[in-house]
């Protein structure tokens, strides 16, 4: 194991993320450049990045070189390189077609494959080799997601005197689930490499607690874990820290003039129907678009909508080059043209559906015109879309229907909760939101957006840094604090 003084780099606060906060320009003149792209994580972390000399580990999303480090938009960035076969390998295959349908419950069948597994371990090396030289004696290093939970424990193998903490964005499933995973040990074992473990809802850092006595044979108690028995040994900490969005600045974009009468234009476009429901998703097999597309036929095909109502179904592309992604794009779509088939009028469809991605500020307006926002899915860490709803809905208008399987439904007590799998109960909240009293709605709302205004991503972040300067780490003499 090297220590801290031939492996140290400058840096007090390392992100490590899959993805770089940063979209590849292509210039006119050949060249490439990079603009910040804008979301929740970046503008958490970007004030903390500032204050504590930090850097962003991640990768730019295509095959290609080591990009080394780099500035953009005032971010210090480290870009790893990926070859073409570690992206099907790691990414498309490990990430998107294992990890992924196993942590969601097995919505979908994960396929478990050797080679896979190979490069997931090469691509974590490949990122903790890289955090572990950019760290400063004594430095915080936050690690995401489930791409790179093998990230910790190499961290830790290299660099004992870094304070790690890991942030896992999606669910952790029941250990009956994780079991079949062929590498559970493994992942289990690099996972506790860090001080502190986050996860969106305690249920999750609960399946995890069990997932190390099990796979790793750790002692537990209440939230930590001791990985390594009869040792001096390092206590790791697994809890609950639910995500959320930048609320302030999400209003800020609804409020804006041409935001607010772009949500008028598109009432218009619209047809300027009674009732407008929204779907907003990444499409995905977890979001269960599905089966919310299916209970507003049936309540078309009974009436139970007056005629002016319209569903606006915004799907936007994603994992394309993964089958049951690609599945699912047909299913949706044959689904939206049989019912658009059946109860469209000349000129009126009842969905319009949008396979695009959108500005924020399209986003924003589309969340104004809503009377009703239909957050459907079968398993989800949290949901975002859900929290910035209500954080643009100054107005206190528009009523949510959300599903109980989400992290957000811990927290939006003022939503329609419902079981998406239940399709008379889902068709049943979905009349009382869009029949509901103004004044039961607004008192809804007001509730939901209290919530979302004081819990925001900011919070999560502080907290979830605070946490981890708590936790005593492997070599406390050298620790440094993390940056709150
Ligand atoms: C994972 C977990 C957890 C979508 N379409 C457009 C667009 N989006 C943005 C939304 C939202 C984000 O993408 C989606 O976030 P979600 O949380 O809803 O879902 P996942 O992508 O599955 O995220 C999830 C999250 O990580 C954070 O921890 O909540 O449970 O699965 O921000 O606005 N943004 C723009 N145009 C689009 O067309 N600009």
């Amino acid at each position: 194991m090297s220590g801290p003084d031939d492996r140290a780099g400058d840096y007090g606060f390392v992100v490590v993320a899959s993805r770089l906060p940063v979209d590849r320009v292509e210039e006119a003149d050949g060249g490439t450049s990079w603009r910040p792209s804008p979301g929740g994580l970046v503008a958490a972390l970007e004030p903390v990045m500032r204050k504590a000399d930090g850097v962003w580990v991640g990768w730019t999303g295509g095959a290609g070189p080591e990009l080394g480090a780099f500035e953009a938009g005032g971010l210090q960035l480290f870009g790893v390189g990926l070859s073409a076969e570690q992206v099907r390998g790691h990414y498309e295959g490990f990430c998107n077609a294992t990890l992924w349908p196993l942590y969601h419950d097995v919505i979908a069948q994960p396929v478990f494959d050797r080679d896979w597994w190979d490069r997931y371990q090469e691509v974590n090396r490949r990122f903790a080799r890289a955090a572990a030289g950019l760290a400063a004696p004594g430095a915080t290093i936050w690690v995401h997601d489930y791409q790179l939970q093998l990230v910790p424990r190499m961290i830790r193998e290299q660099r004992s005197d870094v304070r790690i903490g890991f942030f896992n964005h999606i669910p952790f499933p029941c250990y009956e689930i994780f079991a079949q995973l062929p590498w559970r040990r493994q992942v289990v074992g690099g996972l506790l490499g860090a001080d502190l473990l986050g996860f969106q809802r305690r249920n999750d850092a609960g399946n995890f607690l069990r997932a190390s006595r099990r796979a790793w044979g750790a002692l537990t108690r209440g939230s930590t874990v001791r990985p390594e028995r009869g040792r001096q040994v390092r206590p790791v900490r697994a809890a609950a820290f639910p995500i959320s969005v930048d609320s302030a600045a999400l209003e800020q974009i609804a409020r804006q003039q041409e935001v607010t009468a772009r949500a008028r234009e598109i009432r218009d476009l619209l047809g300027d129907p009674d009732l407008v429901l929204l779907g907003i998703d990444r499409l995905d097999y977890t979001k269960g678009i599905l089966h919310r597309l299916n209970a507003y036929g049936e309540l078309l095909s009974e009436g139970r909508l007056g005629p002016r109502t319209v569903l606006v179904q915004v799907a936007s592309p994603s994992r394309e080059r993964v089958e049951a992604y690609r599945a699912l794009r047909d299913e949706v779509e044959v689904t939206v043209s049989r019912i658009n088939g059946e109860h469209a009028e000349l000129g009126s469809p009842p969905v319009h559906y949008l396979h695009q991605t959108y500005p924020r500020e399209e986003m924003a307006a589309l969340y104004l015109a809503a009377d009703v926002m239909l957050v459907t899915p079968l398993r989800d860490g949290m949901n975002l879309v859900s929290k910035e709803y209500v954080a643009s809905r100054y107005d206190e208008n528009g009523t949510l229907v959300l599903s109980e399987f989400t992290g957000a439904a811990d927290e939006l007590g003022g939503a329609f909760l419902v079981n998406p799998y239940d399709t008379e109960g889902l068709k049943g909240a979905i009349v009382r939101a869009a029949t509901i009293g103004r004044a039961e709605a607004r008192r809804r709302m007001r509730a939901m957006r209290r919530r979302v205004a004081e819990y925001d991503v900011a919070h999560w972040a502080a907290t979830f840094l605070e946490a981890l300067n708590q936790a005593p780490t492997g070599d406390s003499a050298s620790g440094g604090a993390a940056p709150g």
